[in-house]
């Protein structure tokens, strides 16, 4: 018998506005026009309760990077769960998902990365990494290395130590963060700013800006920096290609460790395995979660370069953390099909030689568009940002809701993309066809063109 009961949509939003809290939700606003509810999925389509398909530009939330209904990865959680649904990694145990996928995760990572914690998602994997890091600073007898350097506008997950890492104030000011020993510096983002230095001066003068807060906090009590290769739900802020090169150089030079949360950017999304090899820097941490498992089940983790595990186990005794669901036996059996799916199926390289290049070209004509002021994408993680008027620059004032009334129109002409803001993002599963990617460039053309007559008539 299924586990869950046949309703109308009705029914469904009934009761989803009685008993359901939603993440990230105004609550107020949403119970005035109810939920979407989301039924099913194939491929790179979502039906909703209406039985209305719309192509998934998001991957669920960065996530489904295998598409929906890949039988072998339904297979694999189904046979795990069989075998063993549950048993932990704690007391001297382990199993063989955990195992397994520890040691595939290996072969994909560079090779500073022989060892890897398990979490149940990005956020613990950063809480993790944060316990991780000072605990190796304390180790290596430099007790005074606590305070991470983060970025404005960051974003590495919910939990108050993750929150804290994130650089966004609205969440800071919800609840008292930042935790004390995490400080942030400014993002990237050259289309953001006065534009009066080139990309390349930019870049530059945004990573020297993690040296200058060095300096301040004094480079004694600096454990690590921690960056998204590609800031993704701060708005796909790529940086410029002089920007990675040099906060390597600085946290070189500094002894300060380097954090590349790949929670997004991991498993592919870039046209690399990791945003860390795209942008040629030598993490000594990799926070992933979402596409290890193309989302079907829950799980995170951290890689833990050699420079940190080896004092961990050579000095540290025991490390008192850990997760009830670290390793979870049917995540991690999800996890490993997944991965060989990636491989059988050289989804990276298409991304990079193939559907990649192929949407990116598509993408960038969207800038002829009277309403784009930029357009940006690398592999298949994109932009664009809604502005309205390109000469003299000028945005839409945030009340108009320019972002937002572009998003609804092209979900209801089929096709899902976020809106942050006024940028709207995009970051289609890796299966994505030709046709399937024309379909998606052919409606955002038609709801940019109906967003242009609503916004200006
Ligand atoms: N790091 C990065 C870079 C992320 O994008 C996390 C950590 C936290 O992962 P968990 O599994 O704890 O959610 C994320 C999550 C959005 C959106 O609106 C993005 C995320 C989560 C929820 C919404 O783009 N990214």
């Amino acid at each position: 018998m299924a586990a869950i009961e046949k309703r109308s949509r009705e029914d469904w939003q009934e009761l989803d506005k009685e008993h359901h809290l939603h993440p990230f939700t105004d609550h107020k606003s949403l119970h005035k026009k109810r939920s979407r509810i989301i039924t099913r999925a194939e491929g790179v389509y979502i039906y909703d309760a209406d039985g209305n398909r719309i192509l998934d530009g998001m991957s669920g939330l960065w996530c489904v990077n295998a598409g929906y209904g890949r039988q072998e990865l339904i297979d694999a959680a189904a046979e795990q769960m069989q075998e063993l649904p549950y048993y932990n990694n704690f007391f001297q145990c382990a199993h063989p998902p955990s195992i397994e996928l520890a040691s595939i995760l290996k072969d994909v990572s560079q090779p500073q990365f022989k060892r890897v914690f398990f979490a149940g998602s990005g956020s613990e994997s950063n809480d993790t990494i944060i316990r991780m890091v000072r605990t190796y600073w304390d180790l290596m007898g430099q007790p005074g290395r606590h305070t991470i350097i983060s970025r404005n506008n960051a974003y590495h997950g919910s939990t108050v130590a993750a929150a804290s890492l994130s650089g966004m104030k609205p969440m800071h000011r919800q609840s008292g963060l930042p935790i004390p020993g995490i400080v942030h510096v400014d993002q990237p983002y050259w289309f953001g700013s006065d534009q009066s230095l080139s990309p390349e001066e930019f870049g530059l003068a945004a990573a020297r800006s993690i040296e200058a807060k060095i300096k301040e906090v004094g480079a004694d009590k600096v454990a690590a920096f921690i960056g998204e290769p590609i800031q993704g739900a701060g708005g796909v802020i790529v940086p410029p290609d002089t920007y990675w090169p040099e906060v390597q150089r600085i946290c070189d030079e500094y002894g300060v460790l380097l954090i590349s949360d790949e929670v997004i950017t991991g498993f592919g999304r870039l046209g690399e395995w990791f945003g860390a090899d795209h942008f040629g820097t030598r993490p000594d941490f990799m926070p992933f979660a979402k596409g290890v498992t193309s989302g079907y089940l829950p799980l995170g983790g951290v890689f833990v370069s050699d420079r940190v595990a080896d004092v961990l186990i050579d000095k540290g005794g025991e490390f008192y953390h850990g997760y009830t669901y670290s390793g979870h036996p049917a995540a991690c059996a999800v996890a490993v099909a997944n991965i060989k799916l990636i491989q059988r199926e050289k989804l990276v390289d298409r991304i990079r030689d193939d559907i990649g290049p192929y949407l990116q070209d598509k993408w960038q004509a969207f800038g002829e568009h009277p309403l784009v002021g930029n357009t940006r994408m690398v592999g298949l993680m994109g932009a664009f940002e809604i502005v309205k008027s390109k000469e003299p620059f000028e945005r839409f004032d945030e009340k108009q809701g320019a972002g937002p009334l572009f998003r609804d129109l092209l979900t209801d002409a089929g096709v899902c993309m976020r809106a942050v803001g006024d940028t709207i993002i995009c970051a289609p599963p890796f299966i994505l066809s030709h046709a399937e990617a024309d379909e998606m460039i052919d409606k955002a053309w038609i709801a940019l063109d109906l967003a242009q007559k609503a916004l200006f008539d």
